[in-house]
């Protein structure tokens, strides 16, 4: 049986759903991240290159992880509508955020699969709550350097560790956001991954309670002005609602530090396992009460690119979607175990 999302989103299944596991329960799951990651980044299928982008020199080709990297910079710089003064952009700040990393969750998915030849390959999740939960340090994903790797300038350990004496064989970052200017950088060398871990004061990780609190607290998606000041699951779970201590999503990029804390954080994978944690999160919302989404394109100020039926562009494929076609996609995954 074959099964489509949506009628433009060229995302097919030849058999079940694939099962989103969560990482630090599941050995399989590790190995095949950090393997499917760095077949990625070696993987110039898309034929694109530094050149065809607008980037100044010699053309490079741009790798499959790293046109990720660049649709999320892209997409988290354009702002709707343009000067925008709430800072809503076209992937975070407002309604689209939950729908939106679903889709780029979903193709990323897709891409681990086929480069490890693994029909049945789900992208596994980082339950934050979890590791918030207990007593630090550490957190307990941080002690497995075989998942993820630790913490520093460069990271030196697991399977995206920086090693000086071999850099052309390491995981290195190609593509950053300049902190002073936010314009996109190209380093040809490319460098190694940076990380902070809990270095921010007053950003611990957040706990399972404040999930459950989320999930107990929120009956609406979002509601006007439809931004980083509303109220609703969708704001709450993103991380605006300070001051308080709920900056879930928004505090995981944070706690982590570095490379997280710009709006190239796809540089770092563990930005994969914060985002499929966060869609765990909204699918046990749903779950409880229903698929439900908000604004239609009838709500008046409604923001262009955040209705149910706008169109989502992906960048790094032809595939498109909308909000709409992302609410419930139980025929492409599940989680096995869901918040509560
Ligand atoms: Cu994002
Ligand atoms: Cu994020």
């Amino acid at each position: 049986m074959a099964t489509t999302v949506g009628t433009r989103m060229e995302r097919k299944v030849t058999d079940m759903a694939v099962v989103r596991h969560n990482i630090l329960k599941d050995a399989t799951s590790i190995q095949e991240f950090a393997d499917g990651v760095n077949l990625l980044k070696q993987d110039f299928s898309s034929g694109v290159t530094t050149a065809a982008l607008g980037f100044p020199g010699a053309a490079m080709p741009v790798s499959t992880y790293d046109m990720f990297v660049l649709w999320h910079f892209v997409d988290m710089t354009t702002l709707t509508p343009p000067g925008n003064a709430s800072g809503r952009n076209a992937a975070h700040r407002g309604p689209i955020f939950l729908p939106w990393h679903r889709f780029m969750l979903l193709l990323f998915e897709e891409h681990l699969r086929r480069v490890l030849g693994a029909p049945s390959f789900g992208l596994p999740y980082w339950d934050w709550g979890a590791d918030g939960d207990m007593p630090v340090p550490p957190p307990v994903l941080w002690t497995i350097d075989a998942a993820v790797g630790g913490t520093g300038e460069p990271v030196t350990t697991g399977p995206f560790g920086f090693d000086a004496m071999n850099p052309s064989a390491s995981f290195r970052v190609f593509f950053e956001q300049d902190a002073d200017t936010g314009a996109i950088l190209l380093n040809r060398e490319g460098r190694g991954l940076r990380r902070q871990l809990a270095q921010a004061p007053g950003f611990p990780l957040p706990t399972t309670a404040e999930v459950s609190g989320l999930l107990r607290d929120e009956p609406s998606y979002d509601n006007p002005n439809w931004n980083a000041f509303s109220l609703g699951f969708r704001n709450h779970l993103e991380g605006w609602r300070t001051p308080g201590p709920s900056t879930l999503h928004n505090g995981v990029h944070v706690w982590i530090g570095g490379d997280m804390g710009f709006a190239t954080s796809p540089n770092d994978p563990v930005f994969y396992l914060n985002h499929c944690n966060v869609d765990r999160v909204w699918e046990a919302w749903m779950l409880q009460g229903s698929r439900t989404y908000a604004p239609t394109q009838a709500t008046p100020g409604a923001p262009v690119r955040h209705r149910l039926v706008d169109e989502i562009t992906s960048f790094v494929s032809q595939a498109t979607t909308t909000p709409a076609e992302m609410l419930d996609v139980q025929a492409l995954y599940t989680y096995d175990a869901l918040p509560a």
